[in-house]
């Protein structure tokens, strides 16, 4: 069972006008071959996102604008985590089973995520019920 959450820097080109932070996949410090780009935005003051593990999916988040809180649950009784996203060039990596929560989103987070695989809407690999999430972490400990 993959299963790893870990923070990554990436490597801005910084001059007089600013920055440019380029993301060359198998270069920098994203791991995986990215399928599926996307970033969420007009977060409401107080509201959260995530609540959901996926079976096996490798992510990294990115907070290119704003900031706010990754909480990781790997279930079987292991400590939780929780990672502040609050600056463009530092990335969250997770992978595989892992129980995410996202909240304290400031006012105008853009909140950028590369995934190594596609979505599907019909039936997405996700686990949306916690118990079920620690049961299958359960499961899987037991393999
Ligand atoms: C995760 C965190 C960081 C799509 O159509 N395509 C997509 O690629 C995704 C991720 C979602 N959707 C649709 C499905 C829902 O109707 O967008 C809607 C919101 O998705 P969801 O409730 O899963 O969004 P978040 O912000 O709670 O979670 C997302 C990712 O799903 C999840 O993998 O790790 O961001």
């Amino acid at each position: 069972m993959v299963q790893n959450v870990y923070e990554v820097l990436l490597k801005p080109v910084g001059d007089e006008r600013g920055y440019l932070l380029p993301i060359e996949v198998g270069r920098d410090a994203v791991p995986f071959d990215v399928k599926r780009i996307y970033y969420m935005y007009g977060i409401p003051d107080g509201k959260g996102r995530g609540q959901h593990a996926h079976l096996d999916l490798r992510q990294i988040l990115i907070c290119v604008h704003g900031s706010c809180k990754v909480r990781c649950d790997y279930g079987g009784g292991r400590p939780v985590e929780t990672y502040i996203l609050d600056k463009p060039d530092k990335g969250l990596v997770i992978e595989g089973l892992v129980w995410r929560e996202m909240s304290d989103f400031e006012a105008e987070t853009v909140l950028l995520v590369l995934a190594d695989e596609h979505y599907d809407v019909a039936a997405p690999k996700e686990i949306r019920e916690y118990q079920v999430f620690l049961n299958k972490v359960d499961e899987e400990m037991m393999k």
